[in-house]
């Protein structure tokens, strides 16, 4: 994705919150949300984009086309989102970060109590000094400190999705430097975990300087931390570390296995390497006595002299692995080529950016075999959903079905789940869908056992096939709501409803944790993107990370499957 869209959406979106944080007009803040999300998503670069070409962005009108023409021209935010800037100071913003906590909030906070900054306002709650103000209770202070201790915990950690960007670029661009025999990244991102603390870079060459000298020259590296001849760190202009490390080639498959990490894997197949006499290094895998080189080239001859298979990435977090390896017993997991079809979609008709036609296009480019569109429904009262609508999506579904030869489509919804587990339409008008998915979208703080009962009569619905977003969390930025997982868990295994492994880089939901424990119940799981644009499909692979790093195979996901099976899952 283009960086220059990224930075025009921050900037759409800086402008939306000033304008909410300040009491402005909720519609303009409205309209700027939805351009800065549209630009964002957009497929082409906007840098290359003159007015005109700006204003067929949808919901991107003449006076944000014209904001953005001079900011791409001058570099500069242009005079009224500056003059917004300087009327509320920059930790005011930060304070609307925070989970619970609105733009309204956060200018009482700022007016009455002069609070600009999380410190203080942590301050503000020890000294109880938030229960006087209007709209401000205990139950408002508990919610706040919990988001801040969600903020925190996150911490300078970055999404997956952000990293694999910066990671495959720099990637790109090293492997054109001649003398270049192998490049990859390892580290947690190969791990494919959902945050990222840094990035590392192996190169495999003869000479590591060029490599040294290119990523200090790079464009998008704002600073370097360390130059030396084995390692270089860098910050990015996006504040991201990135650490290169220049290895032999004869000792490819050792630093890559060691600097993929997890550092609790290395020390068990140490350990292991140990007890046969051996030593595991960074360089080789080496008899202890003789210092003989056994291995080295190659993760999967080091492996194989251990006595183990090859090990993928997403399992080395030291939850099993090795054992289950020297048992023969490592699963068969899932690739991204494995999945067929994506159940989990929108559109422009609720809250999504392109269009039905441009949607399915690009799905049957990804070259599945299915594909569900899943609009939101009435309860989600901002999407305007109405039986008509939905019904009209319909027929231009099935018309659509007709010409996409090869590619199944699927009309189906995305339900609310209601605080007391009711659904948006009667069962009747249920059933007339190939695809209900139903999610949490709103009173996400009830208590456990409400949320759990809620959440188990969604499941028991005989109509709803997939439970999506299941916790809601969104890293850095909500916590999942609180409920009894397992219940939930063994609630789906018992009435065949697919849990949904959310794709997005936000999300990740189900986690690699609840994955592993759901399995144990024999649920089946649906790894689907939640696209709200084209450019959003292709989160898929994410959702495979994450399927991947929860141990699970083709058969466990349903959208794996043949479409004779998947139709008689649905049914
Ligand atoms: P991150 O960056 O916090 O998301 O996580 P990682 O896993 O990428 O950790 P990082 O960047 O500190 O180091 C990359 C890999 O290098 C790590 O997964 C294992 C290996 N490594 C680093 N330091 C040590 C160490 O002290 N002992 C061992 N056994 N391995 C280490
Ligand atoms: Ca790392
Ligand atoms: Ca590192
Ligand atoms: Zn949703």
């Amino acid at each position: 994705m283009a960086r220059t869209n990224e930075e025009v959406e921050a900037l759409l979106q800086e402008y939306a919150d000033l304008i909410a944080i300040t009491g402005g007009d909720a519609f303009k803040a409205r309209a700027y949300e939805k351009a800065a999300r549209a630009i964002g998503s957009h497929p082409a670069d906007v840098a290359q984009l003159d007015a005109k070409g700006l204003r067929e962005i949808p919901h991107v009108g003449r006076s944000i086309a014209d904001k953005v023409v001079e900011y791409l021209h001058t570099g500069h935010a242009p005079p009224d989102i500056e003059t917004a800037r300087a009327s509320i100071p920059a930790g005011v913003r930060e304070l609307i970060s925070i989970p619970g906590l609105g733009p309204h909030k956060a200018m009482a906070l700022y007016q009455e109590l002069g609070i600009s900054s999380v410190p203080q306002l942590q301050d503000a709650i020890q000294g109880e000094r938030l229960r006087d103000l209007k709209g401000f209770g205990e139950r408002t202070e508990q919610n706040i400190l919990h988001g801040i201790s969600v903020l925190q915990q996150a911490g300078s950690r970055i999404l997956l999705g952000a990293a694999m960007d910066v990671a495959e670029q720099i990637v790109s661009d090293l492997s054109r430097i001649p003398g270049c025999v192998r490049c990859t990244y390892a580290g947690s991102l190969r791990r494919m975990r959902e945050t990222i603390g840094d990035i590392d870079i192996l190169v495999a060459a003869d000479r590591s300087e060029p490599f040294m000298t290119a990523l200090a020259g790079l464009p998008y590296t704002a600073e370097v931390i360390a130059h030396g001849a084995k390692k270089t760190s860098i910050r990015t202009t996006t504040g991201l570390q990135v650490d290169l490390r220049v290895l032999p080639p004869a000792s490819w498959g050792a630093g890559l296995q060691y600097f993929t990490g997890s550092k609790a894997h290395n020390i068990r197949t140490r350990a292991l390497a140990v007890r046969q006499g051996l030593k595991l290094s960074e360089y080789g895998l080496f008899d202890a006595e003789s210092g003989e080189n056994l291995a080295s080239e190659t993760e999967e001859e080091i492996y194989a002299r251990l006595g183990l298979p090859w090990i993928p990435p997403p399992l080395r977090e030291d939850r099993g692995e090795i054992a289950a390896a020297l048992r023969g017993e490592l699963p068969a997991l899932l690739t991204e080529r494995d999945i067929k079809g994506d159940l989990h979609t929108h559109t422009d008709l609720t809250d999504g950016v392109a269009s039905l036609e441009d949607m399915v296009a690009a799905a049957a480019e990804r070259g599945y075999a299915y594909y569900a569109v899943t609009d939101h429904a009435p309860d989600l009262a901002m999407q305007r959903m109405t039986r008509e609508k939905i019904l009209a999506q319909r027929e231009q579904v099935r018309a659509l079905d007709r010409t996409a030869r090869g590619m199944r489509l699927l009309h189906g919804t995305e339900l609310n789940i209601g605080p007391d587990g009711g659904l948006d339409w009667p069962d009747a008008f249920l059933a007339d869908f190939d695809l209900c998915v139903a999610s949490v979208h709103s009173h996400f703080s009830q208590s456990r056992q409400a949320m759990t009962r809620r959440i188990i009569r969604a499941c028991e619905n005989p109509y709803v096939a997939v439970i999506g977003h299941p916790t809601t969390r969104r890293i850095g930025k909500r916590p999942g709501v609180d409920a009894d997982f397992d219940a939930i868990f063994e609630a789906c295994a018992r009435t065949g409803t697919a849990l949904e492994i959310n794709a997005h880089p936000e999300r990740l939901d189900l986690c690699d944790e609840d994955i592993l424990r759901a399995r144990r119940y024999g649920v089946k799981f649906a790894v689907n993107s939640d696209a709200h644009a084209t450019t959003h499909l292709p989160y898929v692979r994410y959702g495979v990370g994450t399927a991947q790093r929860g141990w699970l195979t083709k058969d466990d996901v349903v959208n794996t499957w043949p479409w004779s099976r998947l139709h008689r899952f649905l049914n």
